[in-house]
């Protein structure tokens, strides 16, 4: 007998919510559902099937596609569009974003952006990947969505989330009314409510950044790296150096034990690697909801106007009195104390 609240069940319960959708958002969510149960059954067989490896193709980033690249952000698409409630779809996968018909006289009220297999470079070395999406209602119901629609702050954000194929597959997400985590069990095929208003530590002991770019650090992030290295018993320095490479998965453990992570602008990356659309904001957001905190370094995240579907930013999350403290440290050396 399933003791759990699955997703399905845990939607409609908290419907109300949503205050002026009739159901299509609940709809959507329910197919990010299925789309990830469909992924996590390819994630999971790996090394077994011929899915390893490089799709020989390139995507916008002009990063080499994995072949779970290119199946992830298929089946994404094809749950996004085939329930009617999404009117476009901005995936990492596709340099321009794919505007969906509608399926009868009104447009779709939602837009979705994603990341559909983040961190996918560690595919062929069995370590967690993830999945990243954002949900936003269109500003001008009728007519064709426009690229406008999908260019909004991280604030106007309707629904927010992650799936992370670790060593269990667990779906993350916001919709405003806190953070709760649905671990998925295989034998019956449904996520299940694990983590109930999840909430992050006000402060931790970990830092996550790949320090092979210190060099090219701005001078604050070379400061803050310094303080975590220090020690000092009182505040439980030096912190852990931890970090996989794979956004979710470091996000993920830092939201459930406390900590910061941080991809500055680097040389290669001059304004931050990591995507405002369908990385940082709905990471963001779900830090926020949790407690925590996201900024550029100067303002929060989900403040940023993006300028372009690709628009990358630097991040600094989690932890809010590790984030504070990142952020107390720039102002001094801005104050040039
Ligand atoms: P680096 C994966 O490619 C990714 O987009 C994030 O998941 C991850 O946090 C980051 O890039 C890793 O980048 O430059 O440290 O390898």
């Amino acid at each position: 007998m399933n003791t759990f609240l699955t997703l399905g069940q845990f939607i409609v319960e908290n419907q109300k919510d949503f205050p002026y959708a009739k159901g299509e958002l609940s709809r959507l969510l329910a197919d990010i559902g299925i789309a990830a149960k469909i992924v996590h059954k390819k994630v999971n067989k790996a090394g077994l099937v011929a899915i390893f490896g490089d799709a020989g193709s390139i995507n916008i980033q002009g990063e080499g596609q994995k072949k779970l690249d290119v199946f992830a952000d298929e089946q994404f698409i094809q749950a996004l569009t085939s329930g009617g409630e999404c009117c476009v779809v901005a995936s990492e996968e596709h340099e321009e974003a794919i505007y969906i018909p509608a399926k009868n006289a009104s447009q779709a009220k939602y837009i979705v952006c994603i990341d559909p297999l983040d961190g996918s470079s560690n595919i062929d070395v069995n370590v967690s990947v993830g999945t990243i999406f954002s949900i936003y209602r269109r500003q001008v119901q009728e007519g064709v969505a426009r690229l406008a629609d999908i260019l909004q702050t991280g604030d106007q954000q309707v629904a927010a989330g992650y799936i992370i194929y670790g060593s269990s597959t667990m779906l993350v997400y916001t919709t405003g009314n806190g953070v709760n985590g649905f671990t998925l069990d295989p034998s019956i095929g449904e996520f299940c409510l694990s983590h109930p208003k999840m909430q992050i530590p006000t402060t931790g002991t970990i830092y996550s950044i790949n320090e092979g770019n210190y060099s090219k650090f701005p001078e604050a992030v070379k400061k803050y790296i310094k303080y975590c290295q220090e020690v000092d018993e009182a505040t439980n320095r030096p912190y852990a150096a931890r970090y996989i490479g794979s956004m979710v998965a470091d996000v993920h453990r830092n939201l459930i034990q406390g900590g910061i992570f941080l991809y500055p602008s680097t040389l290669s990356y001059p304004q931050g690697k990591l995507r405002l659309l369908y990385e940082c904001n709905p990471l963001a957001w779900i830090m926020e909801q949790a407690g925590g905190r996201a900024t550029d370094g100067k303002q929060r995240i989900l403040s940023l106007k993006p300028s372009s579907l690709h628009a990358r930013t630097p991040i600094f999350l989690g932890s809010k009195d590790m984030v504070a403290q990142f952020e107390k440290i720039a102002q001094q050396l801005e104050d040039g104390e």
